[in-house]
């Protein structure tokens, strides 16, 4: 199995509801290791370019509207398989669809409100963590 990074954000809906501790210990509980954090309040001009690819989705200004509603919590989490694992603990995009058990089954009610974001592939991990991270701000539990 191939150790990844994936980037890791606690949306704003997650934040105000208090539950980061608990989103970080699922995260633990899969085998993923918090490598870099930071709680940071998003401009709209960082919102809107982090999530540029949806630019033209119908639901792109509610989108950056809501990122930058309150402060997340940005991470990197490191693992066997990370991307795909993340994805796995976050559930569907649609928390209505999200398997129970998982972090939007279990803390978001609503597609646009959805609690987390990952990565969904090693480029856009790799450009996705570039974008709030540099190099010496990565922790890996080995050098
Ligand atoms: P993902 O976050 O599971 O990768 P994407 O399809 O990449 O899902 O969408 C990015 C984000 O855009 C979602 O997490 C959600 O916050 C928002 N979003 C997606 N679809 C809708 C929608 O139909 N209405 C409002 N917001 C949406």
């Amino acid at each position: 199995m191939a150790v990844e990074r994936t980037l890791s954000i606690i949306k704003p809906d997650a934040v105000a509801k208090n539950v980061i501790g608990e989103i970080y210990s699922r995260f633990e509980k899969a085998g993923l290791n918090i490598i870099a954090a930071r709680m940071l309040h998003l401009s709209k001009e960082q919102a809107g370019e982090f999530y540029a690819v949806h630019r033209e989705r119908p639901f792109y200004n509610e989108l950056v509207e809501f990122m930058t509603s309150g402060p997340v919590m940005v991470q990197v989490l490191e693992g066997d398989e990370a991307i795909a694992k993340n994805r796995e603990v976050m559930g569907a995009t649609n928390p209505a669809e999200a398997a129970p058990g998982t972090i939007r089954a279990d803390f978001a009610k609503t597609v646009d409100e959805n609690a987390v974001h990952g990565s969904d592939a090693p480029e856009t991990a790799r450009a996705e963590i570039a974008f709030f991270f540099n190099d010496d701000e990565i922790c890996p539990r080995t050098r």
